[in-house]
């Protein structure tokens, strides 16, 4: 397996665990991070024995945002022309479902980056928040559109323009936290969900994920015909007819991932 300075990546059955390493920096994103990160998921993503990937951090931090250090002295040419975030790209084009486990402080471009994942599982400990008004910029990665949809308009915008924390309560009350367990779970729990998914047919997951982003990149009209449009053609599928076939016999179904 492909050696990474920035993460820890491992196999466990059929999912792929990836885990920010920059544990003097909070694991801030900087441009080697999110390469390394573009290429681990990547390589879960074209494999088909991966049915889904966890992406946490540390106890401390999922991630404190861009690397602002790496970042402060460029220009807006630089920042235009070398754009040092490609990377992440590839994770929020995923078909593979990516179920954020986080822990601390998800900052920036770290709570950009939970809300390129399809579930986000947080610890009691996790803080969440867009601080980059205070560093005289504002969110690039996603923080606000995708935190507008998560948690509604008036509510991204008092975290926006304050760069105030929420902390994992006020995350799960909003909507923008699939659940909140203890920080001592949470890898279990994340562990425990992964399975859960990746026990499912792959084609039908990548189905599912595909239906579920159209929700929030089209119209409800459009959605809906897309929808429709998947779910009929999910018959030409064996992994239907096994389904529906255990319901009829009152067994466990035994998906072949075709
Ligand atoms: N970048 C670089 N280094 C960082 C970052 C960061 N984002 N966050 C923390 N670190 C470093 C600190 O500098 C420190 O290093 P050192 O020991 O060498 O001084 C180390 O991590 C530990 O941090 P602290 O000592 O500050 O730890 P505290 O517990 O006192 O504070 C905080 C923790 C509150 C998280 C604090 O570190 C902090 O405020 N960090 C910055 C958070 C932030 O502003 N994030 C947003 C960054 S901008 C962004 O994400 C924009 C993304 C969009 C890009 C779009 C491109 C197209």
């Amino acid at each position: 397996m492909t050696a990474y300075e920035t993460l820890i990546v491992e196999t466990r059955g059929r999912v792929g665990w990836i885990t920010l390493h920059r544990p003097d920096a909070l694991n801030a994103l900087n441009s080697r991070l999110t390469d390394e990160l573009g290429a681990a998921v990547a390589a879960f993503d074209t494999d088909e024995n991966i049915g889904c990937i966890v992406l946490t951090g540390s106890e401390r931090a999922f991630a404190a945002g861009a690397d602002i250090k790496e970042m402060a002295d460029k220009s807006s040419h630089e920042m235009t022309m070398h754009n040092p975030f490609a990377g992440l790209e590839t994770v929020s084009r995923a078909r593979t479902p990516i179920i954020a486990a986080v822990a601390g402080f998800a900052l920036g471009g770290g709570c950009e980056l939970a809300m390129m994942c399809d579930v986000i599982l947080a610890a009691d400990t996790a803080r969440f928040g867009q601080p980059e008004i205070n560093l005289g910029v504002i969110p690039g990665l996603g923080g606000t559109q995708r935190l507008t949809r998560a948690i509604g308009a008036y509510k991204a915008a008092e975290l926006v323009l304050t760069g105030r924390m929420m902390d994992a309560a006020e995350a799960e009350k909003a909507g923008l936290v699939s659940r909140v367990v203890a920080v001592s779970d949470l890898l279990d729990e994340a562990a425990k969900t992964a399975e859960t998914i990746a026990s499912k047919s792959l084609p039908v997951v990548y189905a599912a994920k595909d239906a579920l982003r159209a929700a929030q990149e089209t119209s409800l009209a459009e959605g809906l015909r897309l929808e429709n449009r998947i779910f009929t053609s999910l018959f030409a599928l064996e992994d239907q007819k096994e389904g529906m076939a255990a319901f009829r016999e009152k067994r466990s179904p035994r998906f072949g991932h075709h």
